[in-house]
This record gives C-alpha cells, structure tokens and sequence, in this order.
C-alpha cells in the first residue's frame, strides 16, 4: 500500500481523497495556487506545495508542477479527483513514466473514452445498447440524409471530440441537416481543434440514468446500481439521486449484469460511470466517464461503499473488498450541490464566507471545503458544498433534505439552497417524475411567475 499520495485537485474533493487517505494510515500532499494558500485542503493535508499563479492552466492543470512537486515530497501515488487533469491520458502516461502510480484507469482507456466515437463502437462491441444512428464519423451530408432516413428524424450530430453538450446539433428534418452538420462541425472544431461529428436518433424525453462500476486488476467487476442525474441546467448537474425512481429492481439487475459484462470485456480497471439515456423503459449508452464523480456519494450512501478508498485500493493491487452478493441497496439517497450562485440567475457569486453552520444528524452528510471566514475565490467552479441526505424510502430522503437544507446555514455570497426548498414544494420532484429537461422548463415557468 501506498505511504503518501499526492492529492491533484482542491475544494471538497481533495478533502474527500484525504479523509480517504487518512483513514487508511497513508499521508497527504496538498497541492495549490497562489489564491488558494487559505484553503481547507492545504490546511487538513500533511504537506502542501504551491505550484503556481491562480489561472488552472497555470496551476491545477500545470503538469510539470505537479509532477515536480511529487518529487519534492516523494509522493508514490497521485489522485486526480473529478475535473482538471482526471481524464488527461497524457497526463496518466506521465505519471507513471516517473515511477508513480495514477489513482485511476489506464491512459488506454481514459483516451478510448474520451473520444465519443471511439467509446461508442468499443462499448458497442462489448454488447451495452447504444443509439441508433451512424456507424462512426460522417464524411458527406448525402451519408447523414441516408442515416436519417433510416433512423428518423429529428436526429443529433455530436461532435466526437465532445461531451457535457458542447458542439451538439439537433435536426428535425432534412432541410436542417445541412446547417446542423456544419455548425456543429466549426463549434467542434473551434472547442476542441477536432471537427469530427456523427449521427444519433434524438431521444426528445428521456432521463439521465448512470451506472457505476469498480474493477480490480484481478478480474473482478462490480456494479454499484444507478443514479439519477436528470435533473441538470446547462448541462450541469444541480440533484442526483440513488435509486433511481424510475427503475425496478429486476430493470438493475438486468442493466448492471450487462454492463459489468461489458466492462470486463473491455478489461477496465478502477471506478467508472456509464452514462444512459433512458427512455420507454429502455437504456441507450451516451457516454462513459472514467474518473469519480462529484455525485459518487449518493452510491456509498445506499451501498456502504468507500469509493474512494476503493481507488486507492485498487490502484495499489489489491483486491475489491466485496463482491457483488456483497453489494445491498439500502434506501435512498440525494444529493444537492450547493453553489456560490445566484438562485435565480446562476451568476457566480464568490466572496467571503462570514457565517456557517453545517447541518447534521442521522443520515446527513455535508461534503465541503468552507468555513467561517473562507473567501471563496473567483477562478475555479462555484461547487462549495455538497449536501447528501440517506433515507430509508424516498419520502424519508425528502423529508431529511428539507430539515436538512433549512438547517444549514451560509451567509455572505448567495447560494443555490433556495433552489432546493422550492424544489420540494414540487409534485413532481415529490413524485420523481421528472426527465432531463424538466428542471430548465421549470425554471423558465418560475421566471415568468407562472
Ligand atoms: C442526447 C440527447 C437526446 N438524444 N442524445 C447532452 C450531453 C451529452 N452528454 C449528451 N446529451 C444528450 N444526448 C440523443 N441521442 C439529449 C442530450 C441532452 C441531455 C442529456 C443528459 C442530461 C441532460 C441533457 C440535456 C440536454 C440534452
């Protein structure tokens, strides 16, 4: 097992990684900017390096740095945590040119599936449903009118490169292809230096249902069930919840049963999320995520599974410490992800914290790098907290997370908890019914006073 493990990430998730890390006798190094000297993550680590200005591509993103700092403090394992350099292939390839080890897959992996296409035809193979559409890239629009035509409008060019929405173009008719396909080509090609686009059938109402999985380098794999991220804006996450309401029990076993097939198939290795549409009861494969994600709690909520010391576990050889007879669903759980943002516009809003209490009791979990005093700084993404609520049914979960929000307190910037009080006064969210484009329609009724 690891002695020292270099923490490539800041905010609640270089906290995540340490509690991880401590609680398995290993020691810490923070890495930070200039602007994040005061943060909690360099306060709670064993040792910390500055390794730059501000700016994330300076700093966070900055892979000389990083790497120079694991050889400052002999760090023998680097945590890249979600965002910045966690699905970097080459930054993986790096690390372990210098003799240590990537707390996640192999740059193999990470690269297959950070291409779209690519990710597509291997999970494709391995037997995970996809969306209809095209086989690969398109070359012609006289190709895509020929696929659209098989397929059925309206239909979606995506770019390969893609991913989280950018450089997506739906068409409703043949009339539409043409534009379609070439915006979406220059979007692509300006986002992302990669103009490379193909076709998929348009799923108008479908939710956003994810399956997680661990893999150990000894061939076994295990899926954790699914959780639901519906309910986004702007393609960003704002509640994800565990089980999903619009799921049974024999739904998971079949889904989670085909995707570990797949994924050891695949041969992959470490944490992994496959995202789905889902949509008149059946699964259609969009993406796959290689890093841990920011709403992996909702998992460890109903399994009792340490994700993250799974990682580290995995990473240094050794086996999963269940399988999946192991693995039982206990009740429900939520998460919602506090912002430093206006409620009503999303506008961020850092600035200095001058008052906080964190809510707690049974079943309630604050994931958080805040505190008394704490200026939030303006550089990096508005996440300051994540609040996860555990119940025994979902109506116990709701009813948790309302004493819980109403708990809590953060003043000083404004935040997106209002958000989440409205939230449950809703029939909907109260009844699960909901699809991925339910809470962007509510927000716009909200807005018009309706
Ligand atoms: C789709 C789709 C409908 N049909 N693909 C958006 C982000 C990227 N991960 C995939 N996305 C979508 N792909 C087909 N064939 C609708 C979306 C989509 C979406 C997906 C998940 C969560 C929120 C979304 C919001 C708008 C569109």
């Amino acid at each position: 097992m690891f002695e020292k493990i270099l923490i490539a990430n800041r905010g609640e998730i270089a906290l995540r990684v340490h509690r991880a890390c401590k609680e398995m006798g290993i020691s810490t190094v923070a890495i930070h900017s200039t602007a994040d000297s005061d943060a909690m993550h360099v306060r709670l680590a064993d040792e910390s390096v500055c390794i730059g200005p501000p700016s994330s591509a300076q700093s966070y993103l900055n892979i000389p740095a990083i790497i120079s700092a694991c050889e400052i403090t002999g760090a023998q394992a680097v945590h890249p945590g979600y965002g910045f350099l966690s699905e970097n292939a080459r930054f993986a390839e790096i690390v372990e040119d210098h003799g240590m080890t990537f707390i996640g897959p192999k740059p193999a992996h990470i690269r297959m599936m950070g291409d779209k296409i690519t990710a597509k035809e291997a999970v494709a193979r391995a037997g995970i449903p996809v969306v209809p559409g095209s086989d690969g890239a398109i070359t012609s629009d006289e190709e895509a009118f020929k696929i659209a035509e098989k397929i059925g409008y309206p239909v979606l060019v995506k770019a390969s490169a893609g991913g989280g929405g950018r450089g997506m173009k739906i068409a409703l008719n043949k009339e539409e292809m043409s534009f379609a396909l070439s915006t979406a080509r220059s979007e692509a090609k300006n986002a992302f230096g990669d103009d490379t686009v193909y076709l998929e059938k348009y799923l108008s109402l479908p939710r956003h249902i994810e399956i997680q999985v661990v893999a150990d380098s000894h061939g076994n794999v295990v899926h954790l069930g699914e959780r639901d991220c519906s309910l986004q804006r702007r393609h960003q996450k704002v509640w994800e919840e565990a089980p999903s309401p619009a799921l049974n029990a024999s739904e998971r076993f079949e889904i989670g049963s085909v995707v570990v097939k797949a994924i050891k198939a695949l041969g992959y290795l470490g944490v992994g999320t496959i995202e789905f549409l889902y949509e008149d009861g059946k699964f259609y494969f969009i993406e796959m995520n290689t890093r841990l994600q920011v709403e992996h709690p909702v998992t460890e909520a109903i399994t009792g599974i340490d994700l993250v010391r799974e990682q580290i576990r995995i990473a240094s050889g050794l086996p999963l410490s269940f399988t999946q007879d192991d693995i039982k669903f206990n009740g429900v759980a939520i998460e919602c992800r506090i912002n430093a943002e206006d409620p009503q516009t999303f506008a961020p809003c850092p600035g200095m914290i001058t008052e906080f209490h964190a809510p707690g009791g049974l079943g309630v979990r604050l994931d958080s790098a805040i505190y008394d005093g704490y200026k939030i700084p303006p550089y990096y993404d508005s996440l300051i907290g994540k609040l996860i609520v555990h119940g025994k049914d979902r109506y116990d979960c709701l009813m948790r997370l309302k004493r819980a929000l109403s708990e809590m307190v953060i003043s000083g910037p404004k935040t997106t908890t209002p958000l989440f009080l409205r939230l449950l006064q809703n029939s909907d969210i109260l009844n699960g019914d909901y699809n991925i484009h339910w809470l962007e329609k509510w927000l716009e009724e909200e807005k018009s006073g309706q």
